[in-house]
């Protein structure tokens, strides 16, 4: 806001400028232009903060990354606070596929054992190894090697420790770790 307050400042005063010298048409142009831009800038401002069925603005930016060639993330645990929306940036520099999943508390197990059956059926590549039950609670594609995904997470109001785990086959036993939620 204030930088749409000065920027109109500075719009009326440049008009102003341009009446005194004497205004001709190549000026007048420039002043309306320099007016499409300001209140772009406004626009774009506002575009960012907004709630409910509007934009939210991720409140933190977390980035986890595969470790190359040990099939684990280079993050065992971070925390988040309950309530709020946070980014998670999932990079995989690795030769190998991955996934990201964030489950509810103490249900680890469960998701890895639906995800070992996935693993058998035929189109387990295809469901990009994400068991569709309500433990999940948020998940990304398939990512490939040099592949980048950001995670919009509403975090949950409870408080826990959440299990983020990659569920490519194989991996989620030893390819897990914990998304603390804090008050
Ligand atoms: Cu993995």
């Amino acid at each position: 806001m204030i930088v749409h307050d000065s920027l109109i400042t500075l719009v009326i005063n440049f008009v102003l400028n341009i009446k005194i010298k004497g205004m001709n048409r190549v000026c007048l142009y420039v002043a309306m232009f320099t007016v499409s831009i300001s209140l772009i800038a406004f626009n774009m401002s506002f575009a960012s903060g907004i709630s409910g069925d509007r934009v939210v603005a991720a409140e933190e930016v977390i980035t986890i990354k595969v470790v190359v060639g040990e099939m684990r993330f280079d993050k065992a645990k971070f925390s988040v606070k309950a309530g709020t929306t946070v980014k998670v940036v999932v990079e995989n520099p690795d030769f190998m596929q991955h996934n990201f999943l964030i489950a509810k508390p103490g249900t680890l197990e469960k998701v890895g054992s639906a995800a070992d059956v996935l693993a058998g059926m035929a189109n387990g590549a295809e469901l990009q190894y994400v068991p569709k039950i309500p433990e999940v609670l948020y998940s990304t594609p398939l990512l490939n090697q040099g592949d980048k995904f950001e995670l919009t997470v509403k975090v949950p109001a409870i408080p826990g420790d959440y299990p983020f785990v990659c569920t490519f086959p194989g991996h989620w036993r030893i390819m897990h770790g914990i998304m603390t939620v804090t008050k």
